[in-house]
């Protein structure tokens, strides 16, 4: 494909093999800036502002704003902010032109540009996709005020890294501007994450000085989602196919599956577009729907990623269909589901089951090592919070703690039996240094442990069943210790 014939506005017209925006992109303006835009934004949010404005809304379109890598802005910047999403399933691939990007840019080539932008009163919600560990929490949650970013941002205000100086930075803005605040919706995979982002931003607030901090508590609105759709990265195999489809270049086309979600606390104060329209449920409380999909999809997820690698699985199709992986899946499934409310109308024998349909998708090619990445970061919310409100009711966690024993050894194998870089955490520093000193697993698990936050309340444990597991990991493999779990009280 000759990357001169490039998506764009004017290459619109003469695509035949996807659907394309039918609306008018020069008549939209921007109203939200979401910062991280990565895949997962552009086949999720991105879609749903686009089926708005499809159906006429004007001034709801898209900044998509990279807080550190130039690569996206690079290649969606000379095809008019247009991409391509690949629904991929059974049925092959099927293709759709986006058109809600309406400009991209790159914070740290000019952060200013950044603040003044989100300062402008069109900008009406700032939502986020920048991953787990962009919130710089430390062990204990709140926010690592000793974290070399957030002293440069506290120090900087005007050149700020983190998203909480830029949050706070345009904030502040707006207030001495009296330009009302715009909404935050944190779209990551938190806990509570409207509530968590706001406490974090008025920590950092409370940090930086001034009366910000309360400006945050009483003013801006922070709702609460959960959102979904699994998204595995392009490969460029995947952007020839598509490009080829296209019969123009997509330097940077997303591939996705069919199924997407999207669970939205109702607290708007400055407007939204009319995402209820398109799927989107609006909700009063978002948290059983968040609790769900954290401790069944993603800590399966997890699950299936840190085995799959100790056993030689590179995509999570390959690990899931494995008949052992399987039925430990459905035990996980079983330990989790007993953590969530059971007057939420949550039906999670549905969920799971169309959770088994999504993981088995042959075509996705979401791979293992995607999901490994940042396993520090992720497995609080993912298996840690659901194994300890087990513990307390005192119920059995061996299932949800193999997958902390597997992440610790995935982790151990990296420059062993798998790559080096084969995913990465960061934790890496620290933990290279825990593996150095012991090979021993109770020392490994509480070393480790300590590090990541995971001990707290119940710890002992929790410690104690991820150490039996990572003995057997060590001693007789992690198919072993796979079977030896899915027989326990079989
Ligand atoms: C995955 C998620 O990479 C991961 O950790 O578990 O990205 C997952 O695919 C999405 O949350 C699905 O909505």
């Amino acid at each position: 494909m000759d990357e001169r014939n490039r998506l764009g506005d004017a290459a619109l017209g003469k695509i035949a093999g996807a659907s394309v925006p039918a609306y008018d992109r020069s008549a939209i303006t921007e109203g939200i800036i979401h910062l991280g835009v990565g895949a997962f934004h552009r086949a999720h949010q991105a879609v749903y502002v686009d089926d708005c404005l499809g159906a006429g809304a004007r001034d709801w379109g898209i900044v998509g704003v990279s807080l550190r890598s130039p690569d996206t802005r690079d290649a969606l910047g000379p095809q008019d902010g247009l991409y391509t999403i690949a629904v991929r399933s059974g049925d092959g691939d099927a293709l759709r032109v986006i058109g809600s990007m309406k400009s991209l840019q790159v914070a740290p080539e000019d952060p200013e540009a950044l603040l003044s932008r989100m300062a402008d009163p069109g900008i009406r919600i700032v939502t986020l996709t920048v991953t787990e560990k962009a919130y710089l929490r430390g062990a204990n949650g709140d926010l690592d005020a000793g974290h070399a970013d957030v002293a440069w941002d506290i120090a900087n205000p005007q050149k700020p890294r983190t998203v909480f100086g830029f949050l706070t930075g345009a904030l502040a803005r707006r207030r001495a501007a009296g330009v009302a605040p715009f909404t935050v919706l944190c779209c990551d995979n938190l806990p509570t994450n409207g509530e968590t982002v706001r406490r974090l931003t008025q920590q950092f607030a409370a940090l930086a000085g001034g009366d910000l901090a309360s400006f945050v508590e009483n003013h801006v609105a922070f709702p609460s989602t959960m959102v979904d759709r699994i998204v595995p990265a392009t490969t460029d195999k995947d952007r020839e196919r598509v490009s080829e489809a296209l019969g123009v270049f997509d330097a940077w086309p997303v591939m996705t599956e069919p199924f997407t979600q999207w669970v939205v606390e109702e607290n708007f104060p400055t407007g939204r577009p009319r995402w209820e329209q398109f799927g989107v449920t609006m909700v009063k409380d978002v948290g059983p729907f968040e609790d769900m999909k954290l401790r069944l999809l993603n800590g399966a997820h997890s699950g299936i990623a840190y085995l799959g690698l100790l056993t030689g699985y590179p995509t999570v199709a390959d690990s899931f269909g494995d008949p052992l992986i399987r039925s430990f899946v459905d035990r996980l499934w079983a330990e989790a589901a007993t953590t969530l409310p059971t007057d939420a109308g949550l039906d999670t024998v549905a969920y799971t089951s169309a959770l088994a349909e999504r993981f088995s998708n042959p075509a996705l090619r979401h791979r293992t090592a995607q999901i490994a990445m940042d396993g520090s970061q992720k497995l609080p919310q993912r298996i840690i919070a659901s194994a300890r409100l087990r513990l307390n009711d005192g119920q059995p966690i061996s299932n949800l703690m193999l997958v902390a024993a597997a992440w610790i050894s995935a982790c151990r194998e990296r420059g062993r039996s798998l790559p080096a870089g084969h995913f990465t955490d960061p934790l890496d520093a620290k933990l290279a240094e825990i593996f150095a000193v012991t090979d021993e697993p109770v020392e490994l698990v509480h070393a480790v442990f300590a590090a990541a936050g995971f001990s707290g309340e119940g710890g002992e444990g929790l410690k104690a069943a991820a150490a039996r597991h990572l003995t057997t990991i060590f001693e007789k493999g992690a198919a072993e210790a796979v079977l030896a779990t899915v027989q326990e009280g079989a």
